[in-house]
């Protein structure tokens, strides 16, 4: 492992007072909380605790406490329902672990530790710097990787400050290949809320894709009326998931072998004319060389790789066409998982055109957003280097900011002049975040200035120079929820509660920097409120009317939401047309129509290390929230019965990992045998295995898949990283006992 020059401050070195625990918070008081009369006092908010932002109402008691928070029944991303994640979300806000004020690094004697300190000389010794850094390198050396409403404020800042390189992680390790994949194919993207037309479907046909585990919301519900309805659901997944259980056809691929599953489907449904004929005539370019192109792809020939039987491969293709246009093969969310993911993707897209299904009730329809107009600021400076220019000439597909590649671009090399500088961190704990935790490090220690920006103590905020710490969401304004959907409509998000400590929401924070920074040109409004009043004015709404109702919904300016019979459309690609065959992909150089490759198998005594979401947590974000702690406190191992007898592993006992570079986990974690994974594979839950010891819940508890991941497959096409490469063995030790088993 590289060492680094931060050094990971322990508890022991911080000058906070102490830290009292939690009280236990259970899941039947939560229950019993929500059985509670309804109170008067509510504030609209839209939930943070993952990226589906559920619009929701926050309920206080006469003293004000927050009480509960359940989903607005106007709210077309939740219908008035939210997942225990959210309604465990008050944790987020009353966990006593939360960063309490700002810290700023300092090193005596070789030794750093945080000292706090207030809010202004946080923000003077922040602006000091970045100013200083800037006269040498230009403001272009600043990059912001954000996840969260967050992201909508420091933004502002950077650009203003002169920096476009604004990244998340939802890009190049979520959701990125099948944006560029649907992109390249019909000249548009899947956003999120995903535009699948599950409500409507006849077959559903998930691939990878967990719905039920993950538990994005309006998708859960949309799927369970389908089933109502009769849909059909098809489950391609090494693991017997829960959306797998729902299913009439569930088939355990080999990992890694999708690619070959989606081509034989195309030589199916073409070898027997099972396709849409007068749509792939009207829309569609390039169908001759599909057809040639899968000729060869047999159900056979994909029997050998998939392991998936022949007549299975024709049934569901069958079921498929069956169901057209009323079909939707999901593109999933997050897809980096082998490097050739865009391809698949593509794959992905292309089944979806074969079938008619885009464009049509139940399978993808055209989603609107409300427009509301920005305040008006002066333009942006243009930048000398653009965040493209990072990548000497990569991933010219890409369609957002590539977070691996801003932090490849931050370690120096003599082929690049626009090495990073300063990185602001908001919302995202890069350490579990983005693959290859080494390269992560190496990239901070060329840093002059890290700020973190999060409410909680985790990696990151350990290797901070300045640590700023955000109030939760309940505590604060953000910009109007805007996302696209069936009917335009907006959500506001309104504080239901002070902020605790000394904690601050992200606007306040952007605006103060900015001003320091001689910015405030670009911050012109006096506060949240008079941002959002003037915006929802021009709209036809005031900051009154949404704290009244919270969700608000405009109708659509055409009748647009699926295609009309026979109705000519201009596709937004180069031919105008649903490229099956990509001129995109041709002219940069990558397979026009996607190929089959074999992707590496693990090692003697290894197993494909795979991973995934549970429902009641998101990512790390949650691990240390005390409601949802009480009912999922750790992670564990998924073992076939056939790979625990050969290395006599029993349901509960306790293992480190290796990987294939040898990485050892830094925790133990629980095997769970089971006959639901395949015996390739073992499979955990992602975001546990904290290793900061001020999470009193969290730390020591499971492993972090993260830090087993070093072997990232890079997507040429976009910059994804994928992630299920990676191959990891047993060490069994008497002393593993779980929590706290650090080595
Ligand atoms: N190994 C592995 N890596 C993955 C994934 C995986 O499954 N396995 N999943 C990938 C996917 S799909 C995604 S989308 C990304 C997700 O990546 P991230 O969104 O970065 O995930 P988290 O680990 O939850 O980190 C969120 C951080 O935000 C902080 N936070 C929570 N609420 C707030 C807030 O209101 N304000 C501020 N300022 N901070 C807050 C939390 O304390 C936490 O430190 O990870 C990707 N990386
Ligand atoms: N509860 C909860 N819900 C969430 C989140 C959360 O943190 N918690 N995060 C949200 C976010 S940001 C995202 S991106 C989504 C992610 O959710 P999805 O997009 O649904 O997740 P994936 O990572 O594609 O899928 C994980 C599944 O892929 C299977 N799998 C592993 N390898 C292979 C393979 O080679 N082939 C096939 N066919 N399957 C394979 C695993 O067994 C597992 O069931 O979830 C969202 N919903
Ligand atoms: S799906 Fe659950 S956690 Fe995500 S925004 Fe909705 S209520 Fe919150
Ligand atoms: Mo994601």
């Amino acid at each position: 492992m590289t060492t680094t020059r931060r050094q990971f401050i322990k508890i022991g070195a911080l000058s906070a007072g102490s830290i009292t625990l939690a009280g236990s918070y259970t899941w039947s008081k939560a229950a019993s909380l929500l059985e509670n009369k309804e109170s008067p006092i509510r504030t609209p908010t839209y939930c943070e605790v993952c990226f589906w932002q559920c619009a929701g109402w926050v309920y206080k008691d006469e003293k004000g406490e927050i009480q509960k928070i359940i989903g607005n029944d106007e709210d077309p991303h939740c219908n008035g329902r939210f997942c225990p994640r959210g309604t465990g979300g008050v944790g987020q806000y009353s966990d006593t672990d939360r960063l309490k004020t700002p810290l700023i690094r300092t090193s005596k004697d070789g030794v750093d530790s945080f000292r706090e300190a207030d809010w202004d000389e946080a923000l003077d010794y922040i602006a000091q710097r970045m100013k200083e850094i800037a006269a040498k390198h230009g403001p272009e050396c600043a990059a912001l990787f954000t996840h969260g409403s967050g992201g909508a404020h420091f933004g502002q800042m950077l650009k203003a400050f002169g920096s476009q390189s604004v990244t998340a992680p939802s890009f190049a390790q979520c959701r990125g290949p099948r944006e560029v994949g649907f992109l390249t194919t019909f000249g548009d993207i899947i956003y999120s809320p995903e535009r699948t037309d599950i409500r409507d479907t006849r077959c559903l046909v998930l691939i990878g894709s967990h719905i039920g585990e993950n538990m994005h919301n309006g998708q859960i519900q949309e799927m369970s009326e389908a089933i109502d309805k009769g849909a059909t659901i098809i489950t391609v997944d090494p693991r017997f998931s829960t959306a797998a259980s729902k299913s009439k056809f569930w088939l355990p691929i080999k990992p890694s072998t999708d690619m070959a599953l989606l081509l034989a489907w195309m030589n199916v449904l073409i070898e027997n004319g099972w396709y849409d004929k007068d749509y792939i005539a009207r829309y569609a370019h390039g169908f001759e060389e599909l057809k040639e192109h899968v000729k060869k792809y047999t159900p056979e020939w994909a029997y050998g790789i998939t392991t998936i039987d022949p007549n299975v491969i024709r049934d569901t293709a069958r079921e498929m066409y069956n169901a057209s246009p009323a079909v939707i093969i999901h593109p999933g969310r997050h897809v980096t998982w082998y490097g050739d993911d865009t391809q698949r993707l593509r794959a992905v897209a292309i089944l979806n055109a074969l079938l008619g299904s885009w464009g049509r009730r139940g399978g993808f329809y055209n989603p609107e957003k409300a427009k509301v107009p920005d305040y008006p600021v002066p333009p942006f400076p243009v930048p000398k280097h653009m965040p493209t220019d990072a990548y000497n000439g990569k991933y010219k597909l890409a369609n957002e900011v590539v977070s691996n590649g801003i932090c490849d671009a931050t370690i120096p090399t003599a082929d690049r002049d626009c090495s990073y500088k300063i990185w602001f961190v908001n919302g995202t704990n890069l350490l579990a975040a983005l693959p290859d935790q080494d390269q992560t490090k190496r990239a901070i220690d060329a840093l002059e200035l890290l700020v973190v920006v999060d409410t909680m103590p985790v990696e990151m905020t350990e290797l901070a120079d300045v640590v700023l710490p955000e109030c939760s969401y309940l505590e604060r304004y953000d910009m109007l929820r805007k996302s696209p959907h069936r009917e335009p409509n907006i959500a506001i998000r309104v504080p239901a509660a002070e902020p605790k400590y000394n904690s601050k929401p992200a606007d306040w924070i952007a605006k103060q920097l900015a001003e320091k920074l001689g910015l405030s040109a670009w911050f012109p409004w006096k506060n949240m409120e008079e941002l959002l009043d003037w915006q929802l004015r021009e709209i036809g709404s005031s900051l009154d009317e949404m704290k009244r109702i919270g969700v608000k919904k405009f109708p659509r300016k055409h009748d647009d939401l699926y295609f009309a019979p026979n109705e000519e459309i201009a596709f937004n690609t180069t031919t105008g047309k649903i490229e099956l065959y990509s001129t995109d992909m041709e002219a940069e150089g990558f397979d026009p129509l996607p190929v089959y490759t074999a992707h590496e198998e693990p090692p003697e005594g290894f197993y494909r290390l795979i991973y995934g979401r549970a429902p009641m947590h998101t990512f790390s974000r949650t691990a240390n929230n005390p409601n949802l702690t009480d009912i999922m406190d750790e992670n564990s191992l998924w073992v076939n019965p056939k790979v625990a007898k050969i290395w006599g592993l029993k349901s509960g006992q306790y293992v480190k990992l290796k990987n294939q570079d040898d990485k050892l986990s830094t925790f133990s974690i629980k095997i769970r045998v089971t006959e639901r994974i395949r015996w390739d594979s073992v499979y955990m839950v992602h975001g546990f295995g904290h290793n900061n010891t001020k999470l009193s819940r969290a730390h020591g508890r499971g492993i972090n898949d993260t830090e087993l991941i070093t072997n990232v497959k890079v997507d040429p096409v976009m910059g994804g990283t994928g992630m299920r490469s990676n191959f990891v063995t047993f060490i069994v030790s008497n002393e593993s006992t779980g929590k706290g088993a650090e080595s």
